[in-house]
């Protein structure tokens, strides 16, 4: 009898929790990258980052208008494509997620910021950096670090002015990000008297530079400037090593200034003459770097690239406003962003009017070994 009451109660309360937890209000976060292809490991790296945040709200509990909510990441892959990316941000808006995270490539975020703006989901990019992004001054779009043009000038100022550089050719890969920040590298370093000695071109899937970098050697370079990822990057050290390249400074965004960059140069002693340069401060400069990064390799060991600490935030910086609008509704919430002071792992965010990050940090990497290093 005894038993039975037990029983009776032990379901009672199963049954109650059940109906708590169907209570609490579902809130979508999509999230977007390449988590297919050769730039996959960003990807990865970037869902891990705002997964994490999701995980670490869920715990902590989250409240939004009076009502507990539960937060759930809904992951789309683009492959770095800017038609499959168009499909996926269609697919998210006709999903009515809450807001979005992403996407990670410039070639895939500015046509994807129009589907959003058209629909009204505001969406935070963690790592596109490509200044055009911006320009139609959607109200849906916003960027947690730096753009091209800090970035580009910055490296250009650096090969003039700290390395006494005078002759660097220019290599891109023809997408939004690679184009965008190789030009505004050229345009500066031209200003600075720096001879620009040759530009090549190849794409974003290609492994083999022999030809061009010969093309490349007979200008007699001091320094490489690539637009593009790591992919093609370490590759392409490789291939300098080989022709005889090594004494050539090597110069690249944050596209190339990623931890898989060791990997993909496989040794190649070209890897310490890389200087590159990320929209944000440095893990050990950002107010809640370390302490956030060794809960990150905890729980996703060996898979830190570079943004993940930008996809946490973003998160974050969506909660935030719709917890101050007292709503979910992308509508009602929205404006809210704009007045965003929130203290993240990567700095305080705060935005422009144009939706790009107010004060953003720059940080030139270099690399000794197998190790990734700080230079400001
Ligand atoms: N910022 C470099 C990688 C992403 C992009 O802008 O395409």
């Amino acid at each position: 009898m005894q038993m039975k009451l037990k029983a009776t109660v032990v379901a009672a309360l199963t049954a109650a929790a059940g109906v708590a937890l169907a209570q609490d209000m579902v809130v979508k976060i999509g999230h977007v990258a390449p988590v297919s292809g050769p730039q996959a490991a960003y990807g990865k790296d970037n869902e891990n980052g705002a997964r994490m945040a999701v995980d670490d709200l869920n715990a902590a509990g989250v409240t939004i208008g009076g009502k507990k909510v539960r937060l759930e990441l809904v992951a789309e892959d683009d492959a770095a494509d800017p038609k499959q990316g168009a499909a996926v941000a269609q697919k998210l808006c006709d999903a009515k997620v809450n807001g979005i995270v992403g996407h990670l490539n410039s070639g895939t975020t500015i046509p994807a910021s129009k589907l959003y703006n058209d629909c009204g989901i505001p969406h935070i990019t963690p790592s596109a950096t490509n200044p055009n992004l911006t320009k139609p001054g959607y109200k849906t779009t916003w960027r947690l670090l730096a753009n091209d043009n800090a970035l580009g000038a910055g490296l250009a100022f650096y090969a003039a002015d700290a390395l006494k550089l005078k002759r660097i050719a220019v290599i891109d890969d023809r997408t939004a990000y690679g184009q965008g920040v190789a030009d505004v590298f050229k345009s500066t370093a031209k200003a600075k008297g720096i001879q620009i000695v040759d530009e090549q071109f190849t794409t974003d899937k290609s492994v083999d530079f022999m030809s061009i970098l010969t093309a490349i050697k007979s200008k007699n370079p001091d320094g490489v400037f690539f637009g593009g990822m790591d992919p093609q990057a370490g590759p392409m050290l490789r291939q300098m090593e080989q022709l005889g390249l090594t004494n050539v400074k090597y110069f690249g965004g944050d596209g190339i200034c990623t931890m898989d960059l060791i990997k993909q140069s496989a040794g190649a002693k070209t890897l310490d003459n890389v200087i590159c340069a990320e929209g944000g401060a440095s893990l050990d400069k950002m107010p809640g770097g370390k302490a956030w990064k060794a809960r990150y390799d905890a729980k996703y060991p060996g898979q830190f690239q570079v943004y993940s600490p930008y996809t946490y935030d973003a998160v974050h910086v969506l909660v935030d406003a719709m917890k101050r609008a007292n709503s979910t509704d992308p509508k009602v919430y929205m404006p809210k962003l704009a007045e965003t002071n929130y203290k993240g792992i990567t700095t305080n965010v705060q935005f422009e009017s144009n939706g790009e990050l107010k004060n953003p940090a720059m940080t030139l990497y270099t690399y000794k070994g197998d190790k990734k290093i700080a230079l400001n």
